[in-house]
C-alpha cells in the first residue's frame, strides 16, 4: 500500500524547513543561510477536507484525525530534507545521503524561491535576480542523476540477466532501483512510455536509459512545484513565468510558508482566529497584540491572502495527495445509523486511501479479519450494497459487514 509520504526538496535556503514547521508545527530551524537543516525533519502535516460531520447534522468525535469547524484534517507524513545543489547526485553540497529520503516520499514538494532572493546554491542575490525555473530544472536532473547513477553502476550485469539468463527485465530493473521505492507497475508504465517495451536492453542507448528514467521519476515520484515566499514583490513575474512553462504538466502553487506559519503560531497562541488553507482569519483581541504583530498581521492579509486566495501551503499539501496522488478520503463506521464505531464515538476515523482503493481494501486497513470474513458493505450516504470491488470515492461513509 502507498504510504502517504510528501518529500519537501528544493534547493537551500528557499523556505522548505518553514513550510515543514507551518504545515506541523515542529519547531525546527530555520535561518537565512543555506544548509541550515542537515539532518531531515519528519513529521505530521494535514490534508484538508470538508467534514462530513454538517451533511449529517451530526457532532464528531474524530480519533485519528482533526475536526476544525467542519473541516476534518486527516494526517500525512512531511519529510524536510537538505538543500540540494546542482552536484549533489556526486556527492555536492551535503552529498546524496538526504536523496536517499526521498526514497520514502511517494510524491515531491519542489520548493522554489518565486522571490528570486537565492540562487541555486542558496546564496542570497538581489531579489528579482535568480529565475526559479531554473532550479525547477536542475532539481529535476539532480534527481534523474541519481536514478541514472543507480542503474548504470553494474549496467553490464543488468542486460547480462535479461538477455542471458533471459530473467524479465521489469524485475531486473525493479530489483536494480528497489533503493528509489517504487512499484514494479511503475516500471512497466515507463518501459511503455519510453517505447521500450520491445527493444532488446542490450541495444538501449544512453538516450533511451536518460528517457526512461525521465519517465520512472515521472510516474514513481511525481511532483508539484511550490513557489515560495510569494509575499515578496519580485514573486509575482516569476509565479506566471513557472505557470506558463510547467503547468498543465505541474501544478504551481504560490506560498508564503512564512505568512502561514506566523498565523498558525499567532493561532496556537489564541490570537487569532485562523483555520489552515482559510483565505481570511479573525483577530480575537486587538489589545493583546503588540504594534509589531499587528503590522505583520496586516501585510499577511493584504500580501498574501488577499492577493493569492490563502498562503499556498494547505492548497501544495491538498493538491499533492488529493489531485497528483488521487488519494481520497473515507469514513468507516460501524453503525450506519449513528455513524459510531463500537464505542459510539461519531465518525471516529478518516483514512486516506490510495488511488483505485476498493471496498476491500477499506476493511483490510481497518483490520486483516474484516478482509477474510467480509460480506459486503453499505454506502451510508445513499444506503446501497456494495460489493468488495467497489471504488471507493472522496468523502464516502462506508460500513463494512463481515460474517462469523
Ligand atoms: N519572505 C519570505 N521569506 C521566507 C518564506 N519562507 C521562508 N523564508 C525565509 O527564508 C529563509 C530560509 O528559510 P528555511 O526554511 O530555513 O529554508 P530551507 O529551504 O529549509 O533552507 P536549508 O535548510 O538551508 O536548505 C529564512 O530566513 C526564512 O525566514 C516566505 O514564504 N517568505
Ligand atoms: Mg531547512
Amino acid at each position: 500500500m502507498v504510504e502517504s509520504i510528501a518529500g519537501i526538496v528544493g534547493p537551500p535556503n528557499v523556505g522548505k524547513s518553514t513550510f515543514f514547521a507551518a504545515a506541523t508545527l515542529v519547531d525546527v530551524k530555520i535561518a537565512s543561510y543555506p544548509f541550515t537543516t542537515i539532518e531531515p525533519n519528519v513529521g505530521v502535516g494535514y490534508v484538508k477536507v470538508k467534514c462530513v460531520c454538517k451533511e449529517f447534522n451530526v457532532k464528531d468525535n474524530p480519533r485519528n484525525s482533526v475536526c476544525i469547524e467542519g473541516y476534518r484534517f486527516v494526517p500525512v507524513t512531511l519529510i524536510d530534507v537538505a538543500g540540494l545543489v546542482p552536484g549533489a547526485w556526486k556527492g555536492r553540497g551535503l552529498g546524496n545521503q538526504f536523496l536517499d529520503h526521498v526514497r520514502r516520499a511517494s510524491v515531491l514538494l519542489l520548493v522554489v524561491d518565486a522571490s528570486g532572493s537565492t540562487d541555486a546554491e542558496g546564496r542570497k542575490v538581489k531579489p528579482g535576480t535568480h529565475d526559479p525555473r531554473e532550479d525547477v530544472k536542475f532539481l529535476e536532473k539532480e534527481l534523474d542523476m541519481w536514478i541514472y547513477q543507480m542503474l548504470k553502476k553494474d549496467w553490464d550485469k543488468v542486460v547480462r540477466l535479461v538477455e542471458v539468463a533471459k530473467r524479465d527485465v521489469r524485475e531486473v530493473l525493479f530489483n536494480r532501483l528497489s533503493g528509489l521505492g517504487i512499484k514494479v507497475e511503475d516500471i512497466a508504465e515507463a518501459l511503455r512510455e519510453s517505447d521500450l517495451e520491445v527493444k532488446r536492453i542490450g541495444q538501449w542507448t544512453d538516450e533511451d536509459i536518460t528517457n526512461f528514467i525521465r519517465n520512472l521519476r515521472g510516474i514513481a515520484k511525481p511532483e508539484i512545484i511550490v513557489a515560495n515566499k510569494a509575499d515578496l514583490p519580485q514573486a509575482e513575474d516569476n509565479i506566471s513565468l513557472l505557470k506558463d512553462e510547467y503547468e498543465p504538466k505541474y501544478k504551481v502553487i504560490p506560498t508564503s510558508a512564512e505568512a502561514e506559519l506566523a498565523l498558525r503560531k499567532a493561532a496556537k497562541a489564541k490570537l487569532i482566529k485562523y483555520i489552515p488553507g482559510e483565505k481570511e482569519f479573525e483577530i480575537v483581541n486587538r489589545d493583546k497584540l503588540n504594534e509589531r504583530q499587528r503590522r505583520a498581521l496586516e501585510y499577511i492579509r493584504e500580501n498574501v491572502l488577499e492577493k493569492w486566495g490563502s498562503t499556498g501551503v494547505q492548497d501544495a499539501i491538498n493538491t499533492a495527495f488529493l489531485e497528483v496522488l488521487g488519494m481520497v478520503v473515507v469514513f468507516p463506521v460501524e453503525d450506519e445509523n449513528k455513524l459510531t464505531d463500537h464505542k459510539g464515538n461519531v465518525l471516529p476515523d478518516a483514512f486516506l486511501m490510495p488511488r483505485g482503493s476498493k471496498v476491500i481494501d477499506l476493511a483490510r486497513k481497518i483490520h486483516s479479519e474484516l478482509a477474510e470474513k467480509f460480506v459486503s458493505a453499505i454506502d451510508v450516504r445513499t444506503k446501497r450494497r456494495l460489493g468488495g470491488g467497489y471504488i471507493l470515492k472522496n468523502r464516502d461513509v462506508i460500513k463494512i459487514i463481515a460474517g462469523r
